[in-house]
């Protein structure tokens, strides 16, 4: 090393950010961009190799958002003005344009460092400060850290004995390879029918000589009606949005929809069939959280839907026994207490000779050996193997990071029983740290690009508070995090999510304690919450 160099990466050592933003999704990269023109130094690491977030890492074939694009992205700074989407629900690199379109226009990436994963944290009282440092050895030094990791940044792998022998190609949905897997005329299994799951396979069905699916639990999923759009169509788009964008902010998800004001339990049969076949036509979300305001909560008006969804499925599947077991006749869950996917032809293919479907209650997959999967009926010979087994939502983004606070008490040690936050964005004994789209907030109940705004605009405002305040360290109580835990907790004993072991609550990780980690109450009260907060001065938090 030179001299020169030697200066340099010191120099580098030494500057003291502002904010270190950890994660370069819609998130991190809305904290760049506002918290630069407030004056803030910030920077993003990201463990990424570019942009996008979890759009860079699910590259999987298929992979493409369960939002119409129209409000799947910014509504900052005119961006939607002149960003034309292809398909009414974009793929992953559509979704990459659109983020690239975003950095062009904010230049952006001047402040990301990709590959670079935060790997560790420690914070030391006397300089108030943080220290990050990179799996590969780079640190930082900034008075705030935001991690912006997403709910969905820790994949999820199942343990089944042998994997590590297999002699084809083995990837999880979410860490596949960048280059892509040539699955045509090979014969694939794919283990998980979540949303990843039902869009590998969709593709995979398209060209492998054969696919084997894995079904765990049945997804009771929507259909999407995907459309293509033009020039025309997205200029026709455009003119809506401000009212759209708006819409997004008081909208129980972050969409430009809501529950009807209409309970289904006071519908006629023939009532509820024309309402179930209208939303229907029309696919997507509405049908999950734009429907009658208590589908989600009464279980009988629940069950109404769930029969009508039975029906149109066991329409499209020939094989009784596998339309069965696609959408038994008793529920697995209530509808919609498990994110439903939105599929394209995914029942439909269950009609194709190359495609079949195993009960993997019934079948499960024993051992990997190199040639396939072995279950109590078998080798089953396989080239690839897609694992679409989902993630340590919400809470293993973060606790991926060895996060030391106030008096090096480690962030994995204080949530190894249960995850505390205020509001899903801070936790006593780790000042100056905040989380976007965390535990705790409506996260997995919110539009992504919504979360990111809104919630981003509660973070940045909050900072710029502080600094005008002449504050320089910050920390919500232990009494604030009790009180917004028992709130969360209350909320989801009184619903139906309690009936479905899902990723909403944890359930679907293996050995880690299950408690609700998603919002359930709303973007209106939990935004209202926070006008409360703020019109207070802050008090849950300690602020010097
Ligand atoms: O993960 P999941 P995902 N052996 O947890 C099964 C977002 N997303 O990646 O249901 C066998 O939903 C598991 O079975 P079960 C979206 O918010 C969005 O699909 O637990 N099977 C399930 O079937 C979504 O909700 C898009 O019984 C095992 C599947 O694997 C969230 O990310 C696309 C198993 C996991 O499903 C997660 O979706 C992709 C095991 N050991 C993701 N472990 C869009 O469309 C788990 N399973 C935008």
């Amino acid at each position: 090393m030179t001299a020169t160099q030697s200066s340099a990466s010191d120099e580098i050592a030494d500057r003291v950010l502002d904010v270190l933003v950890v994660g370069g999704g819609f998130s991190g990269l809305y904290q760049l961009d506002r918290l630069r023109d407030l004056g803030f130094d910030v920077k993003v690491w990201d463990s990424a190799g570019g942009l996008g977030g979890v759009w860079w890492w699910n590259c999987y074939p298929g992979a493409r958002t369960d939002t119409v694009g129209a409000i799947y992205q910014f509504a900052h700074k005119d961006l939607w003005k002149d960003f034309d989407f292809r398909e009414r629900f974009p793929d992953h690199q559509e979704v990459r344009e659109y983020f690239e379109h975003v950095d062009r226009t904010l230049d952006l990436s001047k402040d990301i460092e990709f590959d670079t994963f935060a790997a560790q944290a420690r914070w030391d009282e006397d300089s108030r400060q943080w220290t990050v440092f990179s799996s590969d050895g780079k640190q930082q030094k900034a008075r705030t850290v935001l991690v912006a990791t997403g709910f969905g940044s820790k994949p999820l792998y199942p343990d089944i004995p042998g994997m590590e022998t297999f002699a084809g190609e083995c990837h999880h949905t979410a860490r596949w390879p960048q280059g892509g897997v040539d699955m045509a005329g090979k014969r694939v299994v794919v283990i998980g029918t979540g949303a990843s799951g039902v869009q590998v396979f969709q593709e995979a069905a398209k060209e492998a000589a054969h696919v084997t699916l894995f079904q765990r639990t049945p997804n009771l999923a929507l259909p999407m009606c995907q459309r293509t759009l033009d020039r025309a169509d997205n200029d026709e788009v455009r003119k809506g949005l401000p009212e759209r964008f708006a819409a997004r902010y008081t909208a129980f998800a972050g969409f430009d929809f809501t529950f009807m004001d209409e309970e289904g339990a006071k519908a006629t049969p023939e009532e509820l069939r024309a309402t179930y076949e209208r939303f229907w036509a029309e696919g997507g979300f509405p049908l999950w959280l734009g429907m009658y305001v208590d589908l989600l909560g009464d279980e009988a008006v629940n069950r109404t839907f769930y029969d009508f969804w039975r029906e149109k499925v066991h329409a499209r599947v020939h094989d009784p026994a596998t339309a069965e077991l696609l959408a038994p006749e008793t529920p697995p869950h209530p509808f919609g207490v498990k994110r439903p996917a939105l599929e394209q032809d995914y029942f439909d293919l269950f009609n194709q000779d190359n495609v079949r479907l195993i009960d993997q209650n019934d079948e499960p997959v024993l051992e990997v050996r190199p040639e396939g999967v072995v279950t109590r009926n078998g080798l089953i010979e396989c080239d690839v193997i897609a694992l679409a087994t989902g993630f340590d939502n919400n809470r293993g983004g973060i606790m991926a990071i060895d996060i030391q606070g106030v008096g090096g008490e480690r962030l994995a040690d204080k949530w190894a029983d249960r995850v505390d936050t205020f509001m899903g964005l801070s936790t006593a004994g780790f000042p100056n740290l905040l989380f976007l789209y965390g535990p705790q907030s409506p996260s997995g109940f919110c539009n992504g690009p919504t979360s990111a705004e809104y919630q981003g605009e509660i973070v940045v405002d909050f900072l710029d508070d502080l600094r005008r305040q002449g504050r320089t360290r910050f920390e919500s109580s232990a009494d604030s995090e009790k009180e917004w835990t028992a709130h969360v907790n209350e909320l989801f004993e009184a619903s139906l999510f309690t009936k479905a072991r899902s990723w909403y609550w944890g359930a679907n990780v293996p050995g880690k304690p299950a408690q609700m980690l998603n919002y359930p109450g709303g973007l209106g009260s939990y935004f209202g919450k926070w006008d409360e907060v703020k019109a207070a001065g802050y008090p849950e938090f300690e602020a010097s």
